[in-house]
This record gives C-alpha cells, structure tokens and sequence, in this order.
C-alpha cells in the first residue's frame, strides 16, 4: 500500500482520556488538555468527576487488573480526588492519543510525551487513554450519561483534513 491509501484507511474512533487525581491537585489540567487539542482532535465531552469507590472498584473500566497486587492501591488513586472525563474523537485517535500519552511507567515515557514530561510514577501517571477502539467506546459510555457527549463540527475542520 501506498501510505497515503494505508492512511486514509484508519478510521474514526473515539478514546476516552481521563486526567487522574494527581494531574487535577498538580494543576495540570490545561497543560494536558491542549496537547490534545493542538493535535487537531475533537473534544466531545469534558467534566470534573469525583469518582465514588464503590463505582471505582465495581467499574468495569479496571476490571482487567482486578487481580494485580496494586489494584487496592489503584483504587486509592483514582477516588482519591476528582478526575476530569473526557472523550475525543478523531481519525486513529486511541493509537495517536497513547503516543501522546507515553508509556505507562513516565521513567519509560519518551520526552515529549505527557507522562514523558510530567510525571515519574507509574502509580501517579496523570493520565488514562483507551487502550483500543472497542475500549474507546466502552469506556466513554461506563463514564458518561445519555447526553453529556456532544457531536458537533469543528469550523477547523477543513485544515486538518483535505
Ligand atoms: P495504561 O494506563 O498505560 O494503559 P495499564 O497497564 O492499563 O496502563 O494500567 C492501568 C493503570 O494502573 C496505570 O496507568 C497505572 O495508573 C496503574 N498501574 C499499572 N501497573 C501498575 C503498577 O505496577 N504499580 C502501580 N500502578 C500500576
Ligand atoms: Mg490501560
């Protein structure tokens, strides 16, 4: 394949980001929203949540590391102050919404990414982004109500796609 035509295979997606309890008490909430928004992607849906530890433990949303020795501790992490939900859409978006993110452990995360730059924990890495499309979707209807995402276009929207 050309990379143009692989390109412009990728498809719409949606991820849902979150900014963690210590991204909100280190007041870097603007900073990590703009490197979102300087890329070109479209806010959806945004709110500050104080997330309660019952939903935490119960959600589905960590439910594959229910077993990890740390998952108390995670639990801690998450309830411990409020989280800003958000969910952006865009073309590839989970893969391109990861890389900005960096790696799970900030000591691995490139410079440059948000954790690369701004964090040094992997137990206080500021930031949760979808892992996968399928994700994405799940993990903005566990977090959101009927009618708090938001389709709207972009008047950008012409200089970001040809
Ligand atoms: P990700 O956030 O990069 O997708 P996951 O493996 O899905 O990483 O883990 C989810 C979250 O659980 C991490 O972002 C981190 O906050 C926490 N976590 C993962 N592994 C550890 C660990 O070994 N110690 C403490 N916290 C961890
Ligand atoms: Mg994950």
């Amino acid at each position: 394949f050309l990379p143009h035509l692989v390109a412009s295979m990728v498809e719409v997606e949606e991820s849902y980001i979150m900014i963690k309890p210590d991204g909100v008490q280190r007041g870097l909430v603007g900073e990590i929203i703009s490197r979102f928004e300087k890329k070109g992607i479209k806010l959806k849906g945004l709110k500050l949540y104080q997330c309660p530890t019952e939903l935490a433990q119960d959600n589905e949303h960590y439910k594959d590391l229910q077993s990890k020795s740390f998952f108390p501790n995670l639990i801690d992490y998450i309830t411990s102050g409020p989280v800003v939900c958000m969910a952006w859409e865009g073309v590839g978006v989970v893969a391109s919404a990861r890389k900005l993110i960096g790696a799970t452990n900030p000591l691995n995360a490139e410079p440059g990414t948000i954790r690369g730059d701004l964090a040094v924990q992997t137990g206080r890495n500021v930031v949760h982004g979808s892992d996968s499309p399928e994700n994405g979707n799940r993990e903005i209807a566990l977090w959101f109500k009927e009618g708090e995402v938001v389709e709207w276009t972009p008047v950008q929207e012409p200089w970001l796609k040809e």
